[in-house]
């Protein structure tokens, strides 16, 4: 941004910054909540948190073809305010998923389950879009090896020139993903095994079903 450019983000930057806070000290609470029921273990590997750079929103609103303002930063794109919270088990993506929808001040503006639908590349991530105190909030939630696989894949993507067959990185990518998503599924089996939460018949993690649309804004 130059000096006399005004930011995209006119004014907004401080409200959106503490917008951001609060729903860390929230993830931070939840951790904490969750470590005292389990012992030391943490449902949450790590967080990241970012206000999308001013120029990476400029170039998403000319690539979607949005005047560079604060209405499309704010209004029509909804990502300007992101957290990825990488969790160690797949029910933490739903748990965390529950626990942040719960607060009242939260709306749900839309869910994106890429877990239980996967995209035709391999990717996964629970996807949800909030409004709180005026402000668009993107959450990504997703496992460990979910994240992993999304940063190799993303590594690829922007990759200029890519050594090796392309194809058929793409086709060992979509196989480890499938296969990481059937580790995670055996991996939160064996964790419930051990803390004795395994469901009545012992089968095995499932996925929670899609929940009403009602629960989500028109
Ligand atoms: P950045 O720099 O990561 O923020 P939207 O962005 O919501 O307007 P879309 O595509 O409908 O558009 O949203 P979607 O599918 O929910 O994707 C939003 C973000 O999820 C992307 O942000 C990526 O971070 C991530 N994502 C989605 N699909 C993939 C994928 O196939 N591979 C990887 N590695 N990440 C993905 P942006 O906008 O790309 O940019």
């Amino acid at each position: 941004m130059s000096d006399t450019q005004e930011s995209i983000y006119a004014g907004h930057l401080p409200a959106m910054q503490a917008v951001m806070d609060e729903m860390l000290a929230r993830i931070e609470q939840y951790r904490t909540e969750m470590k005292a029921k389990y012992g030391d273990a943490d449902p949450v590997d790590h967080v990241l948190s970012r206000i999308k750079s001013e120029e990476s929103m400029r170039e998403k609103c000319r690539r979607r073809n949005l005047p560079e303002n604060a209405d499309s930063a704010l209004h029509q794109l909804r990502d300007a305010i992101g957290i990825r919270i990488v969790c160690t088990f797949l029910r933490d993506v739903y748990t965390l998923r529950d626990f942040l929808e719960h607060f009242p001040d939260i709306t749900v503006v839309e869910e994106k389950d890429y877990i239980r639908h996967a995209k035709p590349n391999g990717y996964r991530s629970f996807h949800l879009i909030v409004m709180t105190r005026g402000y668009y909030v993107e959450f990504q939630i997703r496992t460990i090896s979910m994240d992993t696989w999304a940063a190799l894949e993303h590594q690829m993507k922007y990759k200029k020139q890519i050594h090796g067959n392309q194809d058929l990185i793409v086709s060992e990518l979509k196989r480890c993903a499938d296969e990481m998503a059937s580790t995670d599924i055996s991996m939160q089996t064996i964790r419930d095994m051990i803390y004795g939460e395994l469901s009545e018949d012992g089968s095995s993690y499932q996925l929670p079903e899609k929940r009403p649309a009602k629960s989500l804004t028109p």
